[in-house]
């Protein structure tokens, strides 16, 4: 249909929806929320990120996308729910006001975009881009195992036919190359990285590729002890938290260990709600509460950025 879904924060949002609202939301708040377009996707689509924070000079800043794995729709809707509660707290809210006079936040809400309109329109369960495979009919890689950090050693499969295909080489997706060019690109400033998955209900922390410990371990372990503390402090919502390869599961190429090898501390991937009761199919009366105690991790994590 041609006809566009009116945009909500308490609902699931088509791609098309979505990106209106990435236009609106920065053309009514030119001050702090501005749109670039980092690159296209296999389909040719636009690779929308917002770029959230008060102008001024020699700002840090925190990347945080959504939208990795198509069916993780709770994702999408975390990020717009993000940038919704900058423009309506800024100048109010004194934690939000502070945070963004002194950061920058460069927000991807639907990292992969082709994945994202192919669930919406024809398999609902779908994980992958929707790149074609030289020599076989299954589409699509899997992007969270397409960076450069133990590329398909572990935990990921070379068969494209696989739920977590590798892909050709680290990057071989288009989406995958915009984020990390963006990234690279802008190294100096991005001082935390911050990727959303559904489900299970955790924070994880390099190495996902390895057992062994990050260098900042003890100090990633902390924000992630705090960050967790501050999201159960809302509605009781149970997580765990640590290094992805012993509390989630050994995989390589995924992004937030690529982040942190290419020298961004503070990174991050989260798991939010459920714990597998609705899985991917999460009801949309649990966005607002999935967002709200979100809101209070993410948060906290930017004040450590801050402050440290
Ligand atoms: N989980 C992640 C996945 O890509 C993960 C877990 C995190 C893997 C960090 C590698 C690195 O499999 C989901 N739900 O996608
Ligand atoms: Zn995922």
């Amino acid at each position: 249909s041609n006809i566009r879904a009116v945009h909500s924060y308490e609902k699931y949002n088509d791609l098309d929806t979505i990106n209106a609202w990435s236009a609106n939301i920065a053309a009514q708040n030119p001050t702090l929320v501005s749109r670039l377009e980092i690159g296209t996707s296999y389909e040719g689509r636009p690779l929308y990120l917002l770029k959230v924070g008060k102008s001024g000079t020699n700002k840090n800043a925190v990347f945080m996308d959504c939208g990795f794995h198509a069916r993780e729709w709770i994702t999408p809707a975390f990020c717009q729910w993000f940038v919704k509660e900058a423009v309506d707290n800024y100048g109010s809210d004194d934690q939000i006001t502070d945070l963004l006079d002194n950061l920058d936040v460069y927000v991807l809400t639907v990292m992969n975009v082709d994945g994202y309109v192919y669930s919406w329109n024809s398999n609902r369960m779908w994980r992958k881009t929707r790149s074609a495979n030289k020599n076989s009919a299954c589409v699509g890689t899997d992007p969270n195992r397409n960076f450069n950090a133990g590329w398909c050693t572990v935990g990921a499969s070379s068969n494209p036919c696989d739920e977590t295909y590798c892909g050709t080489a680290p990057e071989s997706e288009k989406e995958s190359k915009a984020l990390a060019d963006f990234i690279r690109a802008n190294i100096g400033s991005i001082k935390a990285y911050l990727t959303i998955h559904s489900y299970s209900q955790m924070l994880l922390f390099p190495y996902s590729y390895t057992y062994a410990l990050a260098k900042d371990h003890t100090e990633l372990n902390n924000v992630a002890k705090g960050a967790v503390s501050a999201l159960t402090s809302l509605y009781g919502t149970k997580y765990t938290y640590g290094p992805g390869g012993t509390t989630i599961y050994l995989s390589s190429g995924g992004s937030d260990d690529w982040a942190y090898d290419t020298g961004i501390k503070y990174s991050f991937t989260f798991e939010l709600r459920d714990t597998g009761k609705y899985g991917f199919i999460l009801p949309e009366s649990e966005i607002v509460e999935t967002c709200e105690e979100t809101m209070l991790a993410v948060k906290y994590i930017a004040d450590h950025v801050l402050n440290n």
